[in-house]
């Protein structure tokens, strides 16, 4: 009897989620960011959220590429900006999970103006920040995040200013939800994105993560694969902290976890009851 051969056609588990013609991506090997892009994507297919009920939005940088690969409707905006993109398309669709996708210089460093008064607002927003801690897509110069000490190419005798601790940031400013962790916490990243999708409030995620081209190799940590080893040595969880104590420091530990979980009154909620008060329709 003639054999047949079954040829098995693999589908990708997140195949509806991305943009297939425009891969392959334009990261370097052993970039970070495709853990973070695929935890969040994770999350969306756990909670059923369906592609035309999410938008994503990103500035620029190689972590803004997201907008351009996940398959929903997506906003790669301008340099620092997504926020207020994001801000304006949630006044104007609040029934739109909406997620900024950002770097750590485009959040904190010309978007930081923007971060703080969206966590002050506690606008119904997931914010996922990759820190990098460098500015990986034009160089590897610094950022508002790059530890102390730590080289890059516009500190190549080591940085003289004090970064940002951007979940305390994010806390003392107003955020409703903070949690930090690193792309080797893939699991929990993924639990945290899919408590702060469910969530009302200002959400704020930072993920750290390996950029082996401008941060590794100014500092001799090795590959991508040293990074993640360095993070599993290095890395402390403490949950429920307050985001003051979650110590980052250069060749120190790293803590993570979920900081923060509170209850306040969102800018929607306050919005939707002064329309009610009043018989507006939106
Ligand atoms: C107004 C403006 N200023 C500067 C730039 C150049 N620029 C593009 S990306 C970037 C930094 C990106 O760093 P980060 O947000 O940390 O993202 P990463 O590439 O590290 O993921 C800068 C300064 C720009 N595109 N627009
Ligand atoms: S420069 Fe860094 S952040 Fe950008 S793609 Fe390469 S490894 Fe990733
Ligand atoms: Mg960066």
């Amino acid at each position: 009897m003639e054999k047949t051969k079954l040829v098995e056609k693999k589908v990708h588990p997140l195949e509806e989620y991305f943009r297939k013609e425009r891969f392959p991506h334009i990261w370097c090997s052993g970039c970070g960011l495709g853990i973070a892009m695929t935890s969040f994507l994770y999350a969306l297919k756990e909670l059923e959220i369906p592609p035309e009920k999410v938008s994503v939005i990103s500035g620029i940088g190689c972590s803004g590429r997201v907008a351009g690969y996940v398959k929903v409707d997506s906003y790669h905006t301008t340099h620092g900006r997504a926020v207020p993109f994001a801000t304006g398309l949630k006044l104007a669709k609040p029934d739109l999970n909406v997620v900024v996708f950002s770097g750590d210089g485009d959040i904190a460093a010309i978007g930081g103006n923007h971060l703080i008064h969206a966590a002050r607002r506690n606008i119904d927003l997931t914010i996922i920040c990759v820190n990098n801690f460098n500015y990986g897509m034009t160089g590897g110069q610094f950022g508002p995040t790059t530890p102390l000490e730590a080289k890059t190419t516009t500190t190549p005798y080591g940085n003289f200013e004090h970064p940002f601790n951007l979940p305390y940031l994010a806390y003392s400013a107003g955020a409703t939800f903070v949690a930090r962790w690193t792309v080797l916490h893939a699991y929990q990243l993924r639990q945290s994105i899919r408590k702060a999708l469910s969530r009302k409030g200002f959400n704020f995620i930072e993920v750290i993560s390996p950029c082996p081209t401008g941060f590794g190799r100014p500092n001799k940590i090795g590959d991508a694969l040293e990074e993640m080893q360095y993070y599993r040595e290095n890395s402390v969880i403490r949950n429920e902290i307050n985001p003051k104590d979650a110590e980052l420091s250069f060749r120190g530990k790293i803590i993570v976890g979920e900081f923060v979980e509170e209850d306040k009154p969102s800018y929607l909620e306050i919005y939707q009851k002064f329309l009610e008060e009043r018989g507006i329709k939106r």
